[in-house]
């Protein structure tokens, strides 16, 4: 579905739910649309086993940090298994000068920026206040408030766009913040003042328990014009689709044109987080036929057609997905664990005497176990 005008949003009823953009149907096959085509005509057989390879990376990562909790190595973690072809496929999409504001399940996300092992767990592991440097990979530490990073993601695209540069933004964020308040607003200024910014939703069916139809009357693309931005319903589990609304909405960032949104179609195949029990309020039945349109195997089966991966190439990128889990066990479990006391530290830039008597009191208190 395209919303390319505010009129859209106000006429002709709720579209189908299931209406959506795409060029891989689930069983692989290749389909034709005017509006995404023209913005993967050039990916090369290269580049396409790139797309693969970091969503096998990603999944298999994403077990890790799920098996890693379990064996209480971590304190959480947001698995995001189903969603990897629009993680991936959207980073893809970036160059290197862009900034991403991710939410906590974006481990795809992370990956395509180039993050190191230590910087997907360091945070869970409570080692670190954010395991990595965001100035390396432009990427914001992952944001545990709902839709918060949409205003900071609008403001760095103000800020780019005041010094004249031709950088975007990312606000990666779920369906169920769709309803905050912050998400409402960044798209007023973004809007406003045509911000180099792109919003991308994941909507992944829930928001936690609760089921997007309940929140969304109408397909939350089509909230997006009557901001005056433009909008794709795309489907989430079709990475080409991915690649070619990002580079859709990436282009129109550069040339001036201001925010867009990416509504991406598509199912949280595991709990909300390690803490939650889906089989409490979902059926099996819907998870099942989700997994008939497994976003992996969807890429896999058009690329086998295309002769592009074989069996020789996917188990050469199950070998390097096993090594790069390795990779992240290691990193978590051989981190130094810091004085508890200096999880006070960094958090203001300046001396701050509230900061310091709260430490002082810590360290008091922690010493009363040692009596
Ligand atoms: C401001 C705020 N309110 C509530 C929460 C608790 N909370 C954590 S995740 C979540 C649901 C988010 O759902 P959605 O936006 O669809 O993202 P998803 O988790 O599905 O990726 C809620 C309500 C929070 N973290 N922040
Ligand atoms: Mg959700």
């Amino acid at each position: 579905m395209t919303y390319t005008q505010t009129q859209d949003s106000l006429t002709g009823g709720v579209p189908d739910q299931g209406e959506v953009l795409r060029l891989l149907e689930p069983d692989g096959s290749r389909v034709a649309d005017a509006t995404l085509d023209p913005w993967v005509s050039d990916l090369s057989p290269h580049e396409l086993r790139a797309l693969h390879r970091d969503m096998v990376l990603t999944r298999r990562l994403d077990a890790e940090g799920v098996a890693l909790q379990r064996q209480g190595q971590l304190a959480l973690w947001a698995p995001c298994r189903g969603q990897e072809a629009v993680q991936v496929g959207t980073a893809l999409a970036l160059a290197p000068g862009d900034f991403v504001f991710p939410s906590y399940r974006e481990h795809g996300v992370l990956l395509g920026r180039g993050a190191q092992p230590a910087d997907y767990v360091l945070a869970w592991r409570g080692e670190e206040h954010s395991a990595y440097d965001h100035t390396t990979i432009n990427a914001a530490p992952p944001q545990i408030i709902i839709g918060a990073q949409s205003l900071h993601a609008t403001g760095w695209a103000m800020g780019a766009q005041r010094d004249g540069s031709t950088d975007v933004a990312v606000a990666y964020y779920g369906d169920g913040a769709t309803s905050q308040g912050d998400v409402n607003e960044a798209m007023v200024f973004a809007s406003s003042f045509r911000a180099p910014v792109v919003f991308v939703c994941s909507n992944n069916q829930w928001a936690i328990s609760e089921p997007v139809t309940v929140q969304a009357k109408y397909p939350i693309a089509g909230r997006a014009p009557g901001f005056g931005i433009p909008s794709l319903r795309i489907d989430g589990n079709d990475a080409l689709a991915c690649v070619a609304a990002m580079r859709w909405a990436l282009d129109r960032a550069r040339l001036g044109e201001g925010p867009s949104f990416i509504e991406a179609v598509t199912y949280r195949m595991g709990p909300h987080t390690t803490s939650d029990d889906p089989t409490r309020y979902r059926e099996p039945g819907e998870v099942e036929a989700w997994a008939q349109r497994d976003p992996i195997e969807r890429l896999e089966a058009y690329l086998r057609a295309e002769g592009i991966l074989d069996d020789s190439g996917l188990d050469e990128v199950a070998r390097a997905a096993d090594a790069l889990a390795a990779e992240v066990r290691a990193a978590c479990i051989g981190a130094t664990t810091r004085a508890p006391e200096t999880m006070f530290d960094h958090v203001y830039a300046e001396p701050h005497a509230g900061l310091d008597r709260q430490k002082a009191e810590y360290v008091d208190y922690l010493a009363g176990f040692e009596k």
